[in-house]
């Protein structure tokens, strides 16, 4: 119903225009040689390995670009709807093997490369690592991208060109330091410029409301500063090349880029000062992972990127379109969670100030081209701004948002709302200073509200949005979250790829659902052996590098346990560490006793700000300290934290992995995505029913995870009832010992003092129910022990997870998103 024939048959006519998805090695060599000689400049007997990386990238970049224009071409004949993904982050990682992947062009490029005597994956391993954003919400961001182009979604990402993505992170005698990531240093082959698309943002100044021909108030914004948001455009490639969308970042510029005046009146450094100032809204990515950094820059980057972004959108529209008022029909916009959510009032700003329609119309409009998706419950987590700094940064917006903000309350009142209710569902929080709340703007100005997996869904129902969702009931729905099994799988496990292909053949690639065509073969004795020895050389490969980054020797064979993540009390590192010392004491107390080898793996960044996560990490160096030199253990146990955890490390990691630690305290994760990643590599997840591990043990059964501690709603119960965290101390002698060595400075004996003040804070509060799980944990871990040692069982259920995973692939998440919330057609699988 959305095309005419005559657009169909264009669009018919350009799918078979488009280009072979495999190349030949030969000729792929001579593009990339190409490539070398015209757009690198080098002479092939004189280039280095960053030259080949450069020649290689442009070369499959030409590949891209075909299939780009293509895609791109056909939804604009169509007039079909576009989706656009608004998001502070997009943790996209290296991108030449995920290309190359996708357009079945790996072997081909690794034979060429090989013909002029370079190693492919060697050279693949000096492309910088993207990190535009903190952890799972950026990555999430960056697995759609990836899906919406597999399963045909027209979308463009909109996010920032930070010139600084996350910090490095450096472990310097245990303790994590920052320094800055420049991963543009060497230029990016994947971006191309568009400084023709560059949008004015506004600042501050005032509000001019004048009398229109009705007598209604107009009301236009003079800001008091305007800066430029230029285009840097990533194409975005789907597996087999399906469609190639677009990755739109925005990079801030001055407008006079240069104070004449004062540079001539010998202030040479005061005539860039001005330069710089703007210039710094796209310079860093704030490293705050599901807390907000609450400084008036970051507002300034959500504002920047948000009206570029809206600017952008309408624009297209009134060029294909013409009619403001069809923009639903074209346009689905989603929030990644409230860093986007002003886009509420900036789509209000548009239609009432630039293109005069009315209130309701406007707001009927922006409401049903709107969604937005919630990540944390977490209180402190939830988005709020002053009101007096949105009032002096973005004037007209702060009347917008109480213009609905007093129509909601009237709608609220109307139904009976009582006062308790009113103040919940307002926008404005009056508890704690006048602060506006993004959540509740991004509520009220949304067709939909998702939630991430299906118990975070529902505890968003109970808690923060419990009275919205009595306003506006059927508006909450659950996406449970997925990966790309390209970039999860393919790209960073070929072996298993490899094997699985020979085993099931290769429908799989195609829906990741039919990876349980491997049920069969869970118990079959040869696969079994076939499946451990893929581990095996993934765990050989990590082994080596452990060795190469920390100087460790680690035995492949040993169980290799694995908690990677952003350092957060709630994720419990903490509870991994203390329960790793019960472990080395007990491992030590009973030497013969037949223990499973562990390898204790851990890697992830802090905030820099967040000083007790820093001690977490202090404490797991100082800890593997004292074991690693420890003759009484033997190789039982080892215990390594991986520095500078990024997308590039955990592709290395998590093929490698046998158990995946997800022990979050229940209700606090909102879906967890390394879980899955996990999963479909072939690990065990050992975990607490939180986020999808509660998805994920629907799937892969209740024998095949390990499922201990607390529920949900049994931490809150023990919450109200009021609790003492010394009471569950005083019940676990092991934790009890535990604790007492770690205060006492038994793993920093060069400063006792050190780690007193993390158990004192477990003693008093324990807010993340450290102490409530603890025996529960180690009981569990014993039972990984006892799997362990029957390797038949543990390979069979490690298949089972490898076959059961299927419903994770963000493709099925993204189909859900199109049919459920944007109402855009997908391609069938077929
Ligand atoms: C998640 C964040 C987040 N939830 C604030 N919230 C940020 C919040 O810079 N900030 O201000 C940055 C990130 N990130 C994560 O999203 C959840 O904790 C995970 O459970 C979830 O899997 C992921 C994707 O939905």
């Amino acid at each position: 119903k959305l095309y005419s024939a005559e657009a169909a048959l264009a669009v018919a006519d350009d799918t078979a225009k488009l280009p072979e998805a495999t190349g030949d090695a030969r000729s792929f060599r001579d593009l990339i040689l190409a490539k070398l000689t015209y757009a690198v400049g080098k002479d092939p007997i004189v280039a280095r390995d960053h030259d080949w990386l450069r020649a290689v990238s442009l070369a499959l970049r030409d590949h891209i670009v075909d299939r780009w224009m293509a895609t791109t071409r056909g939804v604009y004949r169509m007039g079909g709807k576009r989706v656009y993904y608004l998001s502070l982050e997009f943790l996209i990682g290296r991108l030449l093997k995920d290309g190359l992947n996708n357009l079945s062009l790996l072997n081909t490029a690794r034979e060429a490369l090989a013909s002029v005597g370079v190693d492919l994956d060697m050279i693949a391993e000096m492309e910088p690592d993207a990190a535009l954003g903190n952890g799972g919400l950026g990555r999430l961001a960056a697995c759609f991208m990836e899906s919406m182009a597999t399963v045909g979604v027209a979308a463009y990402g909109y996010g920032i060109r930070y010139e600084n993505g996350l910090f490095r992170q450096n472990i310097v005698d245990g303790w994590q330091t920052e320094s800055p990531e420049n991963w543009l240093q060497n230029g990016n082959p994947w971006e191309f410029p568009r400084r023709e698309v560059a949008y004015e943002v506004g600042f501050g100044g005032a509000v001019e409301a004048t009398d229109g021909w009705d007598g209604s108030a107009v009301h236009s914004w003079k800001p008091a500063e305007t800066i430029l948001a230029v285009a840097h455009d990533t194409p975005a490639v789907g597996w087999r090349g399906n469609r190639v969308n677009t990755l739109r970042l925005w990079s801030a510029r001055s407008l006079d880029p240069i104070s004449l005046d004062a540079f001539n009146a010998g202030d040479h450094i005061g005539a860039l000062a001005d330069r710089t100032k703007v210039e710094s809204i796209s310079r860093v990515l704030y490293p705050a992972d599901s807390t907000p950094a609450g400084q008036e820059l970051r507002l300034r980057q959500e504002y920047f990127f948000t009206s570029s972004s809206l600017q952008d959108i309408v624009r297209r529209h009134l060029q294909q379109h013409r009619d403001i008022k069809t923009l639903p029909t074209k346009a689905a916009i989603q929030l990644n969670d409230t860093h986007p959510a002003i886009a509420v009032a900036e789509m209000m700003r548009i239609l009432i100030d630039i293109h005069s329609l009315s209130w309701a119309d406007a707001f009927a409009i922006t409401r049903e081209t709107v969604s937005y998706t919630n990540h944390t419950l977490l209180p402190e987590a939830l988005e709020t701004w002053p009101v007096p700094l949105i009032e002096r940064l973005l004037p007209r917006h702060m009347q917008i948002i109480y213009a609905i903000n007093a129509r909601v309350l009237t709608e609220a009142r109307g139904s009976g709302a009582s006062d308790a209710m009113i103040s919940a569902v307002s926008i404005i929080d009056e508890t704690h200073g006048r602060r506006v709340r993004m959540g509740n703007l991004a509520f009220v100005g949304s067709h939909k509200v998702n939630g991430v997996s299906a118990l975070h869904s529902d505890l968003m129902k109970e808690t923060v949005f419990r009275d919205l969702n009595a306003l506006f009931p059927g508006r909450i729905t659950n996406k449970t979250n997925g990966i790309t099994p390209r970039r999860w799988l393919m790209t960073a496990n070929p072996g298993l790829t490899t094997l699985l292909r020979e085993t099931i053949g290769d429908a799989y690639l195609d829906d990741a659902e039919k990876l349980k065509a491997l049920n069969p073969f869970a118990k079959d004795s040869s696969f079994q052996e076939h499946f451990a020895a893929v581990k095996h050389a993934n765990k050989a490969r990590l082994a080596k590098m452990i060795q190469q980054t920390v100087g460790l020797r680690v035995d492949p064979s040993a169980m290799f346990d694995v908690h990677i993540k952003r350092i957060h009390e709630y994720k419990r590192q903490l509870l991994n560490i203390l329960e790793t010392i019960a472990l080395y004491n007990a491992i030590r107390a009973h030497p013969e006793r037949d223990w499973a080898p562990r390898v204790k793996i851990f890697a992830g960044k802090a905030a820099a700000s967040y000083t007790s996560a820093k001690y977490i990490i202090k404490l797991i160096n100082d800890v593997a300290k004292v074991v690693n030199s420890d003759p009484a253990v033997r190789n039982l146990l080892k215990v390594v934290f991986m520095p500078n955890y990024n997308v590039s490390l955990a592709e290395v990691i998590i093929p490698a992995a046998d158990l995946s630690e997800q022990i979050s305290t229940a209700g606090l994760e909102a879906s967890g995505t390394g879980n899955m990643k996990f999963g479909l590599n072939g690990a065990l997840t050992i975990g607490t029913l939180d986020g999808a591990n509660v998805e994920m043990k629907e799937h892969v059964g209740d024998d095949n995870i390990f499922i201990f501690g607390l529920k949900a709603n049994e931490v809150e119960d023990r919450k109200r009832a009021g609790r003492n965290p010394s009471d569950n101390i005083a019940a676990s002698p092991i934790l009890h010992e535990v604790l007492d060595s770690v205060e006492s400075g038994v793993f920093s004996p060069t400063d006792r003092e050190r780690h007193r003040g993390t158990v004192q804070s477990l003693r008093s509060s324990d807010w993340f129910f450290v102490t409530d799980d603890f025996d529960a944990y180690g009981a569990m871990q014993r039972n990984v022990d006892a799997l362990w040692a029957d390797k038949a069982a543990w390979r069979e259920k490690a298949i089972l997870n490898v076959a059961r995973m299927g419903w994770f692939s963000s493709d099925r998440t993204i189909r859900e998103y199109a049919d459920e919330i944007w109402g855009v057609p997908t391609l069938s699988v077929e």
